[in-house]
């Protein structure tokens, strides 16, 4: 029973309540989160870490007024459950329901639509300016995690915010952990300021100096000592956020309901920037959470009482193979280097760097830097295996295009959670890889059919003299066998997988199973295809594409991507440069939106991207 939750239906609510009921509030909204989430997935430690933090800013702030903008927004189930979205929150992450991230048409309390990181302090600071030039008065206040602060547009946005000093509040939550622990010097520095060290670091600074001026010095130190206001200049900490042109302020516990209440009272009349450090535990209140975060970062379904996941034990995940494949070639070969931008354990990683420590880089959340980085790595002779999300490649399109691909340098980009990945939605779908790389000269662009030709693939990629992508999606393989041994595969070219004369279905990626379905279901109702397992999006095998079309003149395309761009307009763009126009086409693939969350095979459906999907496909097309 939510005895106080159940009444809040807006942050209006929440104000009438008294102080002294916030904690029962704090344990209601933890169990309303863990009950839900173990039935839905989602993530879960992170949101676990930020109650009191979430309460507090709603009890203090006003949104929709002021503005809350939630980095990653992986942590907004609080903010959500206090702003209007509580008796719909069981519908968390499913079709038409809750999503798991903040959404502008979602509630007018989302005040920047997340899903990637670092973006907050951009948006915020855009947003400050905004209101500067309306001459409004409102407080925005910009929510990131240390892990996010790696990232370099955070970074980006401190400078520009320093130099404005208008009044925005950043409060960085401080939980020490990225989806694994956190990583590089940042973090090494926020421990510091965390246990004294900057401080002390500056103490011992400033008596160094005073020790310098003969005579006077050491009579000075013990002066400074007993003047209480020469005392505060000496300890007062400088951290590099005040050199940056932000007061500093903290760290202060994110688990203490007033200390919270006040420091947000108090820094509420402050102008300028604020950067307030809080420090969070995530997981906070639910054991197996605390003990292993990561695991709960992004949980599936689990029981309650035990902490164990739901999952059907079965196949592996296409994650798993690529895992083995990188770690049986990274053996053979000791020029291979694996390098994810804070994703070791999501893509499958962790099993290299447990193996192979020295030729393995965490960057931290900076996928611009990590595909940069290994252009380097691979202009001094190293093979590196860029291991990223599709949607997170996104970010790095530049790097790709000008650092990668216009040196035409030897680097794999193995692309994990590509095509749909269901719950987590819009902005986590790897829909564009196919597009956005393919345009690029110089890059190869495959994707398998199975695990096998995934190993296989990765082989090929790594002994390639040009970049070359390899996509594959969230989830399980398909369950066929892998050969001890890799083997290479012929730069651009497919292969035909069955024979027949009505009409050609030329399928890539994890689309080729169910185009044989759908192949198999044809032949009982004597229609006979040929299925192509297209492997290349570029370069396509022309030779084949082109017999094929001439000889048959009806040709369905199947991918998990984005139609604008994809692999069926290569076919396409290749049809008509041959001067090839009496072909009959239809490209199955996501039309020009961004897909909302839902499980994949129900998109899927909707798309006609699964085997009955593909059967109508080729059925309307021969009519
Ligand atoms: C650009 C980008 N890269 C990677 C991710 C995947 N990701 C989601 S949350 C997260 C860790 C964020 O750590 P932090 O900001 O400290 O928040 P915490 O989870 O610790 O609360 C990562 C790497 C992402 N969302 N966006």
């Amino acid at each position: 029973m939510s005895i106080i939750l159940d009444t809040i239906n807006s942050p209006k609510d929440l104000k009438a309540l008294p102080v002294h009921k916030l904690y029962q509030l704090v344990r209601e909204i933890r169990q309303r989160i863990i009950n839900t989430v173990s039935k839905s997935g989602g993530h879960l430690a992170s949101n676990l870490g930020v109650v009191e933090l979430t309460i507090a800013l709603h009890y203090v702030f006003n949104t929709p007024q002021d503005k809350i903008i939630w980095d990653v927004g992986h942590q907004c189930y609080t903010h959500k459950l206090l702003t209007g979205r509580r008796e719909r929150f069981d519908t968390l992450r499913q079709a038409h329901g809750v999503s798991g991230f903040p959404k502008l048409e979602e509630s007018p309390h989302d005040a920047f639509g997340t899903g990637h990181a670092s973006t907050s302090i951009s948006a915020a600071l855009g947003m400050v300016e905004a209101m500067e030039h309306k001459k409004e008065q409102r407080h925005t206040i910009a929510v990131i995690g240390d892990g996010s602060l790696t990232g370099g547009m955070a970074f980006e946005a401190l400078n520009h915010a320093g130099t404005l000093k208008r009044n925005l509040i950043v409060i960085l939550n401080d939980n020490e952990m990225s989806i694994s622990p956190n990583v590089g010097a940042l973090s090494h520095y926020l421990s510091k300021i965390v246990t004294g060290q900057v401080y002390h670091k500056f103490k011992k600074e400033v008596e160094c100096m005073l020790k310098g001026i003969p005579a006077l010095g050491e009579q000075m130190i013990g002066a400074a000592y007993k003047v209480k206001e020469a005392l505060k200049t000496l300890v007062v900490p400088v951290t590099m956020f005040d050199e940056l042109g932000f007061e500093y302020i903290g760290p202060i516990s994110g688990h203490e309901i007033t200390e919270l209440l006040d420091t947000f009272n108090a820094i509420k009349k402050l102008d300028g920037p604020i950067l307030l450090h809080v420090l969070t535990k995530k997981g906070k209140g639910y054991l197996p959470a605390e003990k292993c975060s990561n695991l709960f970062h992004s949980a599936a379904p689990f029981d309650i009482e035990s902490g164990a996941f739901c999952k059907k034990k079965g196949v592996a995940s296409y994650t798993g193979c690529f895992s083995a494949a990188l770690v049986k070639q990274g053996e053979e070969d000791n020029k291979i280097a694996a390098i994810t931008a804070a994703m070791t354990e999501g893509t499958g990683l962790g099993k290299f760097a447990e193996l192979f420590p020295d030729r393995f880089y965490d960057v931290g959340i900076a996928e611009q830097h990590a595909v940069t980085f290994s252009a380097g790595l691979a202009l001094g002779g190293m093979k590196p295996v860029v291991a990223i999300y599709s949607t997170f490649l996104q970010r790095a399109f530049d790097q790709v295009l000008h650092d990668v691909c216009l040196q035409n340098l030897p680097i794999t980009f193995a692309l994990d959670r590509a095509g749909i990945v269901g719950q987590d939605g819009a902005t986590h779908n790897g829909l564009f890889d196919f597009s956005y790389l393919r345009c690029l000269p110089n890059m190869v662009v495959m994707a398998p059919k199975d695990e096998n030709e995934l190993q296989d693939m990765l082989y090929t990629a790594i002994n390639s003299p040009s970049p070359t992508s390899i996509r594959y999606p969230r989830g399980c393989a398909e369950g066929v066998t892998i050969a001890d041994k890799p083997k290479l595969i012929e730069i651009g070219k497919a292969e035909a997988l069955t024979k027949g004369a009505d009409a050609v279905i030329l399928a890539i990626g994890n689309r080729v199973y169910p185009a044989l379905a759908a192949a198999a279901k044809l032949k009982k109702d004597n229609i006979h295809t040929t299925v192509v397992n297209a492997r290349f999006v570029k370069p396509l095998d022309k030779k084949l594409i082109i017999q094929l079309a001439k000889d048959i003149g009806c040709l369905v395309t199947v991918e998990e991507n984005n139609l604008q761009g994809g692999f069926g307009s290569a076919v396409l763009e290749l049809l008509e440069q041959e001067g090839i126009y009496n072909v009959k086409a239809r490209r199955i693939g996501i039309p020009d939106i961004f897909l909302d969350h839902a499980p994949p095979d129900q998109l899927r459906r909707k798309y006609g991207l699964d085997g009955p999907g593909i059967v109508k496909a080729v059925k309307k097309l021969l009519k």
